[in-house]
């Protein structure tokens, strides 16, 4: 899974991302064109607790991929452009992350010369609207004189779903909230969508202004077109300064300012949620592992994700909840208390399943 951080410049991201990556030293590469990558472990406390009971040699967490994509600058007639290099860094992200920032600071240029989250969000918003349009037109332009010359019906299956998705955004809303059918999905999924990307925003917060985030984050919503929003405030510059603690002083440390979650975790649950992503887990004594799969993934999709091998040959899965075999403590005492299951191809996986495979 890949997520994007963007925004205007200074708002925060590269310190984000430094946050959540774990970078202490940051080489500061100012106004670099490309995305900077960081493979990020998902923390799983029931992993770490598996990992007690079993003592594997190794411990393989889920992971997923931050983008820190440089930040979109206004050229003098105050517009901003998406340029190919932008597009070739988020193309490939299955959710974006809007930063936008409500800290104050002197010192920290603002794009727009005034600090205004909502009026940052509705900008991002449009300007990728207006890049959406822009595609869609072109599209339903090249679709048509397509579909004269050479009668295509793939062209014409695909040329009212444009027209669709035309209308939709040239209503200034996102494709997100069009409630496209897998199949539509599928044909629309080689192009390069923005507003059809999941979107979390991200809130950047001073550390003095802790006690009204909720107010502002509600004013904020309440100011947007769409109210459904995922909203996740986060205080950038202090939760660096945390970072770089070893857990119980920045714990301690975050309790003291009022911060009941870090920046990674929120981001996190806010992505597994809007994604409708899970988890299951592997055991053994080689490997503990946690893996990532959508919520409605049968037991022969899961075992696809594991190996492409175990899904072609799959024959049986064998199931434990997690609770269960934390309740009972062994796959034994599990089997005798009839918590233990084999399952077929069919079975939907449930999130905190530990499974193993039976295949040919
Ligand atoms: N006061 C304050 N400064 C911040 C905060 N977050 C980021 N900054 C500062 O704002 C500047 C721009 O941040 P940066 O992360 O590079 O923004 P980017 O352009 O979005 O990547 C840097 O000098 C940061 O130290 C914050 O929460 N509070
Ligand atoms: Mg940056």
């Amino acid at each position: 899974m890949q997520i994007g951080l963007v925004g205007l410049q200074y708002s925060g991201k590269t310190t984000l991302f430094n946050t959540i990556a774990g970078i202490e030293n940051p080489e500061m590469s100012m106004g670099k064109e490309e995305a900077t990558i960081e493979v990020v472990k998902v923390p799983d406390k029931r992993l770490d607790i598996l990992t007690e009971m079993f003592n594997p040699k190794k411990t393989v967490h889920a992971t997923i991929e931050i983008f820190d994509t440089p930040g979109l600058k206004m050229s003098d007639n105050g517009k901003v452009k998406i340029t190919t290099q932008f597009m070739n860094n988020v193309k490939n992200n299955d959710a974006l992350f809007y930063v936008v920032r409500q800290f104050s600071d002197g010192s920290v240029a603002h794009p727009m010369n005034t600090v205004n989250p909502a009026r940052d969000i509705e900008f991002l918003e449009t300007e990728f609207l207006f890049y959406d349009l822009a595609f869609l037109e072109s599209r339903i332009v090249k679709l048509k004189k397509e579909i004269m010359k050479t009668k295509d019906e793939k062209m014409k299956r695909e040329l009212p779903i444009i027209e669709k998705c035309y209308a939709h955004v040239e209503d200034e809303k996102p494709l997100r909230t069009l409630g496209l059918s897998d199949d539509e999905l599928k044909i629309l999924s080689g192009y390069q969508l923005l507003t059809l990307k999941p979107l979390l925003i991200g809130v950047n917060f001073d550390e003095n202004s802790i006690d009204d985030v909720e107010s502002t984050i509600a004013e904020i919503r309440d100011s947007l077109l769409n109210k459904d929003e995922t909203i996740v405030p986060f205080f950038g510059k202090i939760e660096y300064e945390l970072s770089s603690m070893d857990e119980e002083d920045r714990i301690t440390f975050m309790e003291d300012y009022g911060i009941k979650e870090s920046a990674l975790s929120k981001i996190l649950g806010s992505a597994y949620d809007k994604l409708g992503l899970q988890s299951f887990f592997t055991v053994g004594e080689d490997e503990n592992r946690a893996w990532t799969i959508k919520k409605n993934y049968t037991a022969q999709d899961s075992a696809g994700v594991i190996h492409t091998d175990f899904y072609n040959k799959f024959i049986r899965a064998e199931v434990v909840h997690y609770d269960d075999y934390i309740t009972h403590g062994s796959f034994s005492k599990c089997k005798e208390a009839g918590v233990w299951r084999l399952e077929g191809k069919q079975y939907i996986v449930k999130d905190g399943d530990i499974l193993n495979i039976r295949h040919s």
